[in-house]
């Protein structure tokens, strides 16, 4: 199986390069904002309780995640592998997945790492904002401390994978195409 876990901060490109890879390599797109999103639009309990946590940029519970990951994985027995895009987002989400993927045989294959400055993050997020409907993405403030959850809690990770000897990076500024081809590049020589 193909196992990859797409990283990097907010707006950093994760759905957008998650979407090609999909296609090219036949995977199946685990967004756990996505799913959220789609608890909320659907007006779930869970929806109910993640809006307000996601509108001020902080993170959902571990728990919650990695039980949607979770079920995720066992609805896809037969998947020739997964793009975890904004999963993991802390130590315990990571270690969690390392385990329910063992439990299933396989593993991540390779963590890549899209990187950013924060001006850029922040011009995009803001851009997308005009129309996205995304509370998240409309306020500088809320911006603000999505990169910072990211800093404090998020981006150790990259010592968990490479630590693994799993971690690439790639310049995430660009063009989508271009930077797709680096993406390719990766997965390519895996
Ligand atoms: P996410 O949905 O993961 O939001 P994101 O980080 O903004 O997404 P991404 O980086 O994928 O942005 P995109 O590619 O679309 O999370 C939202 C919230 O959900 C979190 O704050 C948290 O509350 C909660 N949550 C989710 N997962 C969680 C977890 N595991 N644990 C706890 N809480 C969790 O790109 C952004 C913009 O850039 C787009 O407009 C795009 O068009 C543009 N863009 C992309 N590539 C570009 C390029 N090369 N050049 C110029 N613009 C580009």
């Amino acid at each position: 199986m193909l196992n990859i876990v797409l990283f990097g901060p907010p707006g950093a490109g994760k759905g957008t390069q998650s979407n090609l890879l999909i296609d090219k390599y036949d995977l199946i797109h685990l967004s756990t904002g996505d799913i959220l999103r789609s608890e909320i639009a659907e007006g779930t309990k869970l929806g109910l309780e993640a809006k307000s946590i996601m509108d001020k940029g902080d993170l959902i519970s571990d728990d919650i995640v990695i039980s949607m990951i979770s079920s995720k994985l066992d609805n896809n027995p037969n998947a020739n592998g997964f793009i975890f895009d904004g999963f993991p987002r802390t130590a315990a989400q990571a270690t969690a997945l390392d385990s329910l993927l063992k439990e299933k045989g396989t593993a991540i294959s390779v963590m890549i790492s899209l990187k950013v400055a924060d001006d850029e993050l922040i011009r995009r997020l803001l851009e997308r904002g005009k129309d996205s409907g995304r509370a998240d993405d409309k306020d500088e403030s809320v911006i603000a401390n999505r990169i910072n959850e990211y800093n404090n809690k998020t981006a150790p990770l990259k010592e968990f994978y490479s630590d693994q000897d799993k971690l690439s990076e790639i310049e995430g500024v660009g063009g989508v195409s271009e930077i797709a081809n680096k993406l390719n590049a990766v997965i390519d020589s895996l």
